[in-house]
């Protein structure tokens, strides 16, 4: 590597590894890495997977692909050998804003654990430019702002590939961009990413706006933009029908260039539709096998042979329904088909829940993929218990054997051996490199739980995280944080769901007690990270309140010294990287039923954090693993809550009146602490929102969570207890890597 970098430094720039800066060297290590990846063997075999989603949240690549190349740890000697640290050249690469949330890192883990295993699969997507949007804080509320991440050192390389989508009143004529996947000591795939010459950034003004009809110039420009409106809801069809147009394409020329027999394309790909974004292939699919000479029927049984559908939400709202004169303006050649499979639901079941097309003449997206796919799965085990007992639960009479759970997981590669280096090779010599290969290896660490050298190690890993954490936010936020107190985290999307408004309640009662003399024995850092959908108002009142509460405990030196908040701004994959070796308390608490699975969790509880959760998504199933003295547990379970919202018995409103202390703390939202600072409408628009509606039940679990918050806070004080919890959640997390969920897909669904 040192003669690579030596040689490649001196050809671009004339300079020396030491005299070069940040940006150049990373900009060389690049073209190397690049270089490496061209040349190692692209995983190959009969049958192929294409994984088809909106988002991949894959994160900065350097590191990452260093690591799996098997390069890393010696790039990184070569760089400090020369008074480089790869952690600072890191900062030159920018994060492709290519995701959102869990669905989407979940994506970009699953590319990885797929290369690593060998397996021959492919992801394909959007060129978004400017990705989600980059968020900023002004006057305590949050900003979009464009979140340009294309340069001429980005790890895309453009491809040949061109094909024509046909929408109503034009063709648009595609271009391919290709980013490689490496496994881990392993072959390659790559991440095809579909884009459109003519698309203009210059269209965006003040902000994030710009002209939605303009489809021309617009396409590619944003993930998920702002749908409130029919434009932007046309907007979004254009983009679905472009992403799988072009997936449809591509998938159908590489069988046909491998010579493969279209009517057995089944025996040769697996499609993966990782949400309902990419339902629009099935109705494409069919129409190019129909132009390729197939009858309705056979084409057909091809493509519900090939597909499969992967359901991440039980949120009613979250499942695309699309109206036919929406479909009709936009792609109206899919109609026909959409018809006819709706006719064939109609002909073979008497039940209106099921049908594709409902009465008020809308397309119901998951519909298409469950009838007209041959697999679908929920995310963790009680999400798909929900969706076969209830959500689903007249698709699972018709077709039970479709139905299958599959556990999310996360690539180690990336949140252990990555982002907690000190961490990893602490462990690598400890029990062993072998977890790198094997994670269910981590469980040797088991061994040392009662090991107190092991235990103080662990404890002053975590300490290093947390030091580390601090200067990161001094630098980049300028807020001052104490790496001695109590770290607790909640970072995702922001979604009432999700709660972040109990845990501000949580920052108000604690706020209210500090007030009164009840100086807590340790200080607790709360910090949050989070987006909030540009159209979704309370999301957004709900940020507006913590920034609200940050300031206020900021200028309130009678508080500080015992509480911080602080809000991270643009929150992303860089910054999740930092946040969670640091974390001790992982806040997973979202309403019992409703969090499909969550991934953080997992993330937080491999590097050690103890989890503060909710009976729910994949919480349930750490809580298994771990046992009941090694999580926090509180809150309703979801059979209870899925009975309250049958029976309508949830009523925030009673609880507010009745209980004093509920009171005092919701109140707190439109005190004139609060509307000092900021904006009243904003808070009364929240307030009211919790004592009228409270949708996710915040007011149900509140005091139960403040409780077990409280005792988290006094048991973190018994060190050598709160140290062996970590070292038990570090060991055990090891069914959590996304090489056994892959390894699980495959043997149950793709067959590669
Ligand atoms: C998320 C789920 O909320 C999370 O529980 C799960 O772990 C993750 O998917 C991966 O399965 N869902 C989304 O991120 C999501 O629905 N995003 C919407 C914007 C489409």
């Amino acid at each position: 590597m040192e003669q690579l970098l030596q040689e490649m430094l001196q050809k671009n720039y004339g300079k020396s590894i030491s005299d070069a800066s940040n940006e150049e060297i990373y900009t060389a290590l690049l073209c190397i890495t690049k270089e490496k990846m061209a040349g190692i063997k692209r995983n190959e075999g009969n049958k192929k997977l294409y994984y088809i989603s909106a988002e991949f949240l894959i994160g900065k690549l350097l590191s990452n692909n260093l690591i799996n190349l098997g390069l890393f740890d010696e790039t990184r000697e070569v760089l400090k050998n020369h008074g480089k640290d790869i952690t600072e050249i890191e900062e030159a690469e920018l994060e492709p804003s290519l995701g959102n949330g869990g669905l989407g890192r979940l994506a970009a883990c699953f590319l990885d654990s797929i290369a690593t295993l060998g397996l021959p699969g492919d992801g394909v997507g959007l060129n978004y430019h400017d990705g989600l949007f980059r968020q900023t804080f002004v006057d305590n509320k949050q900003r979009e702002e464009k979140n340009p991440w294309i340069t001429d050192n980005s790890w895309l390389t453009k491809t040949e590939r061109h094909f024509e989508v046909p929408f109503k009143d034009f063709t648009l004529t595609s271009t391919m961009y290709d980013i490689d996947v490496p496994g881990y000591k392993n072959g390659c795939n790559k991440l095809h990413l579909f884009d459109l010459d003519s698309v203009d950034e210059s269209i965006i003004h003040d902000g994030i706006q710009f002209d939605k009809e303009d489809i021309k110039k617009n396409l590619t420009l944003f993930l998920y933009p702002d749908d409130s409106d029919e434009a932007g809801q046309l907007l979004r069809i254009y983009q679905q029908y472009f992403m799988v147009s072009n997936a449809a394409q591509l998938i159908l020329a590489e069988a046909e260039e491998k010579g493969y027999n279209l009517y057995q394309l089944y025996d040769h790909v697996a499609i993966q539709i990782n949400d309902t974004h990419p339902t629009m292939v099935i109705p494409e699919l069919i129409r190019l096998l129909m132009q390729r000479g197939f009858n309705m029927d056979t084409a057909v049984d091809v493509v519900r042979k090939t597909c499969a559908y992967t359901n991440h939400t039980i949120l009613a709202e979250a499942l695309e329904k699309w109206p036919i004169h929406y479909l009709e303006k936009v792609v109206p050649h899919l109609m026909p088909i959409i018809r006819d499979l709706d006719a064939r639901v109609r002909r073979d079941f008497h039940d209106e829940r099921v049908y594709i097309i409902d009465n008020q003449d809308r397309v119901h997206m998951a519909h298409i993929d469950i009838h007209f796919g041959y697999a679908v799965n929920g995310v963790a085990a009680l999400h798909t218990e929900i969706l076969k007992g209830s959500e689903l639960k007249p698709f699972y009479d018709i077709y039970p054997e479709k139905f299958n759970n599959k556990t999310n997981g996360i690539t180690f590669r990336r949140w252990l051996v990555h982002c907690n280096h000190e961490l990893s090779d602490y462990l690598a010599d400890l029990i062993g490199p072998e977890f790198m290969d094997d994670a269910s290896n981590l469980e040797k660490l088991l061994a040392y739980k009662d090991d107190e050298k092991v235990l103080g190690d662990l404890r002053a890993i975590k300490k290093n995280a947390k030091t580390a954490l601090k200067n990161y936010l001094m630098q980049t936020q300028g807020v001052e944080i104490d790496e001695n107190s109590i770290f607790d985290i909640q970072i995702k999307r922001l979604h009432e769901y999700k709660r972040q408004q109990m845990n501000a309640l949580y920052a108000i009662y604690k706020y209210k007690e500090i007030k009164k003399g009840n100086l807590p024995k340790r200080p607790i850092t709360m910090i949050f990270g989070a987006k909030a959908a540009p159209a979704y108002t309370i999301a957004k009142d709900i940020i507006h309140l913590i920034l609200c509460l940050q300031k206020l405990i900021e200028n309130d030196p009678a508080v500080r010294p015992y509480m911080r908040i602080v809000m991270v701004e643009n929150y992303n994959v860089t910054k999740a990287e930092k946040l969670i070796p640091a974390c001790d308390i992982s806040e997973q608490i979202s309403l019992a039923s409703k969090e499909a699975s969550g991934t953080g969790n997992m993330k937080f509880m491999l590097n050690g954090a103890v989890t503060l959760g909710t009976e729910d998504g994949a919480n349930v199933e750490i809580h298994e693993l771990v046992g009941d003295e090694n999580i926090y547990i509180f809150g309703a379970k979801s059979e209870e809550v899925i009975k309250l919202y049958d029976t309508a018995g949830y009523n925030s409103g009673e609880i507010y009146d009745n209980d004093p202390m509920i009171e005092e703390l919701v109140d707190f939202i439109i005190s004139k602490d609060l509307i000092r600072i900021g904006d009243p409408v904003s808070l009364a628009r929240l307030y009211k929102e919790i004592v009228s509606k409270d949708w996710f039940m915040t007011l149900l679990d509140v005091k139960d969570y403040i409780q077990t918050k409280e005792q988290m806070l006094e048991d973190y004080e018994d060190e050598k207890t709160w140290a062996k919890k970590a070292l038990v959640n570090i060991a055990k997390a090891g069914f959590f890597s996304s090489d056994r969920t892959i390894r699980e897909y495959n043997e149950d669904i793709w067959h590669l």
